[in-house]
């Protein structure tokens, strides 16, 4: 069952002796881009995220490998894999999200609309839940 505050994004792809991916404000991605991060390297049975974000809104494309992101609005919950590099996730804020079955080679860019402040994260499930009602 799909939830209202994600959806599934495709990037642009452009495949000639190489693969290019392209974004750039007011594209695929709803909202100006402040900060990238990228995870890699996940050891193995790793479970990340476990947070939902106050105001910043992300969007998620593994760009190789795959992950499984399992997310949560309050009410309803979905799940994505994500498997191709041009396939991404938009997750608004208020959405309570987590990151499980990285493939070992899998690597994670992360578009957020914020600068990285933890006074935006709820780590403690109930107090999200609280919070969306
Ligand atoms: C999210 C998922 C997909 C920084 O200093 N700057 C940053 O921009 C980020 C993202 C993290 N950090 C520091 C804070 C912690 O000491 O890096 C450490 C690990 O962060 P965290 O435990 O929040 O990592 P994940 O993988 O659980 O979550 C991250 C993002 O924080 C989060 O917004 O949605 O990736």
């Amino acid at each position: 069952m799909n939830i209202t505050r994600t959806k599934l994004l495709r990037l642009p792809e452009f495949i000639d002796e190489a693969r290019l991916l392209s974004t750039q404000n007011k594209s695929v991605i709803p909202f100006s881009i402040k900060r990238v991060f990228i995870i890699s390297e996940v050891q193995k049975k790793t479970q990340r995220g476990k947070h939902a974000h106050k105001k910043t809104k992300q969007a998620l494309f593994c760009i190789q490998g795959s992950v499984t992101v399992r997310l949560n609005d309050g009410k309803k919950k979905t799940i994505y894999h994500l498997d191709r590099p041009n396939k991404g996730i938009f997750i608004d804020n208020m959405v309570w999200s987590e990151m499980s079955s990285f493939s070992p080679d899998a690597i994670l860019v992360v578009f957020a609309s914020d600068y990285y402040d933890e006074r935006d994260y709820i780590r403690d499930y109930g107090r999200f839940l609280e919070l969306s009602r």
